[in-house]
């Protein structure tokens, strides 16, 4: 399988995370879960690796809006080589705000600072999923090796590690080509940026935590979902044989009505032993394979797009399990 890796994305090193409301705990979004990522599949399958080194900025430009994108570009130029952005206040519009409250408006969680280098690192890694989606419109699975992650960014919204889209991203230069496309998300957390994204061209499935008692953490006003959705929820302590079922059943849902291709958000902080979660899962690194060995069972071409899994002790782990169930079900 060909691996499309952005070349830029250790540029994006975050060191500390906010986002428990305490004092700050080193970052898990690290430059090292790619390298994790590739290991696990490669001593699982053949994988041609291709360093993807352009920025995708005309791709993001078309999916979130201008202005979003323009804070983000202008953002680094006012930081120093060290410095970590964190938005100091959270309001709707801070048009006229000086730049560095700016991001108060596209930004309202205090999990996602940005460095000098990571919004290069965030094009690059869009140019990746771009990349690997031009790749898919040939009939061949592909791998995007994403950092950072996309499914939490909506066309003006940043946060929860990411910065733009990528699965929508590739879902995009699908639709394009005039590809029947499903964006199914097996990532821990929903994600609320592709949910933005939902189209009947490229609907959204998502398999996930409660969504309320984790992140995103939404509130009531986002219990009114669109129609080209389909969200199940896992109940806290599942197993690997209870998450399977539900993966069985999203899957039956999205790839039923006869889609040409699937953009896969994959995630492997569903590992119990994941810091990320709320409420944790009692899923383990060998589960992976049956997982791994459902979703080849898609009959079409299928576009793999890295989010979470944060767990540095096992991603590897899981990345092999993942793949190796995957390859010697897809023959
Ligand atoms: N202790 C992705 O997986 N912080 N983003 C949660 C809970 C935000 C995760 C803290 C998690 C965002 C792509
Ligand atoms: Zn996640």
């Amino acid at each position: 399988m060909r691996a499309f890796v952005p070349s830029e994305h250790a540029r994006h090193a975050p060191t500390k995370d906010y986002s428990d409301g305490l004092p700050p705990f080193d970052h898990l979004e690290v430059p090292a879960r790619v390298e994790l990522l590739l290991a696990g599949a490669r001593e699982a399958m053949l994988v041609e690796p291709v360093e993807v080194a352009h920025r995708a900025l005309d791709e993001v430009l078309a999916l979130h809006d201008r202005d979003y994108v323009q804070f983000l570009l202008a953002l680094p130029d006012a930081l120093g080589a060290d410095a970590e952005y964190l938005p100091a206040v959270f309001r709707g519009d801070l048009s006229r705000a000086p730049l560095l409250f700016q991001g108060g408006m596209y930004c309202k969680e205090v999990g996602t600072p940005v460095g000098a280098g990571s919004i290069d690192a965030a094009l690059s890694s869009a140019a990746a999923a771009v990349a690997a989606a031009q790749h898919a419109l040939g009939g061949d699975d592909a791998l995007a090796a994403c950092r950072p992650p996309g499914h939490h960014a909506g066309r003006r919204r940043y946060g929860g590690y990411c910065f733009f889209n990528n699965a929508y991203l590739a879902a995009r230069e699908l639709s394009r080509a005039g590809r029947r496309c499903a964006v199914i998300d097996l990532d821990y957390h929903l994600g609320d940026g592709s949910l933005e994204f939902a189209t009947p061209q490229a609907p959204y499935f998502s398999l996930h935590a409660d969504p309320f008692r984790n992140y995103p953490y939404l509130d009531a006003s986002h219990a009114a979902v669109g129609a080209h959705a389909t969200l199940l929820t896992f109940e806290p302590g599942t197993t690997g044989a209870q998450y399977l079922a539900r993966v069985d059943e999203l899957l039956s849902h999205a790839v039923d009505d006869g889609r040409d291709v699937a953009v896969i958000s994959l995630g492997f902080d569903t590992l119990g032993l994941d810091y990320v979660q709320d409420e944790t899962t009692a899923i383990v690194a060998t589960d992976y394979e049956a997982i791994g060995a459902r979703v080849a069972r898609c009959e079409c071409p299928l576009l793999f797009v890295f989010e979470g899994g944060y767990d540095a002790d096992n991603l590897q782990q899981c990345s092999r399990a993942f793949f190796g169930g995957f390859a010697s079900a897809r023959g």
